[in-house]
């Protein structure tokens, strides 16, 4: 069954300052996810302690926390049927030595520490991420010429 839903999806320190932030959204455009949402911000420690605060404890933990607020990221609302596990198939796994090819991860990163974008991993998730990165909303809603194109309906 296909459900309309919305993701969060952020592109890490890692992939703007290696200048991939326009790759990772061609690859999703391309797919005929619709981005509904976009800024570039720093995050701040205690804020990202809350986006990462199943990790808090592990070993990687103060790393991770010391990594993605190091400098600024892209973060982004895509919205499309079954959108959530769909970024997360096209990401690949968190280690991208085991991330498929043509998956983000498979084709451009080579470490977990630096593992160039974020990917809600359920609903829930999303809609817990996307209320912590947009508070203030800023979310459109608009139509693309291609959804005739690209959905049964
Ligand atoms: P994120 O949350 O960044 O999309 O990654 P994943 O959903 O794919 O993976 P995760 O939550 O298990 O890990 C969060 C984040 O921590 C880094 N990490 C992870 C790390 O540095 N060392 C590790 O051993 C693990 C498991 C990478 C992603």
């Amino acid at each position: 069954m296909s459900v309309r839903e919305r993701t969060f999806l952020m592109v890490k320190p890692d992939g703007v300052k290696r200048q991939l932030i326009g790759n990772v959204v061609t690859r999703l455009e391309a797919k005929g996810l619709k981005l509904v949402a976009m800024k570039m911000m720093q995050i701040a420690p205690e804020m990202a302690e809350q986006h990462y605060g199943e990790h808090k404890g592990k070993p990687f933990f103060n790393g991770l926390i010391e990594f993605i607020t190091s400098g600024p990221v892209v973060a982004m609302v895509w919205e499309g049927d079954n959108v959530v596990e769909m970024v997360r198939t096209l990401i690949g796994a968190t280690d991208p030595r085991k991330a498929g090819p043509g998956t983000i991860r498979g084709d451009l990163a080579v470490f977990t520490g630096k593992n160039l974008v974020h990917g809600s991993d359920s609903t829930e998730s999303a809609h817990r991420e996307i209320n912590l990165f947009f508070p203030e909303g800023g979310i459109y809603e608009y139509m693309l010429p291609v959804e005739s194109s690209l959905y049964d309906e």
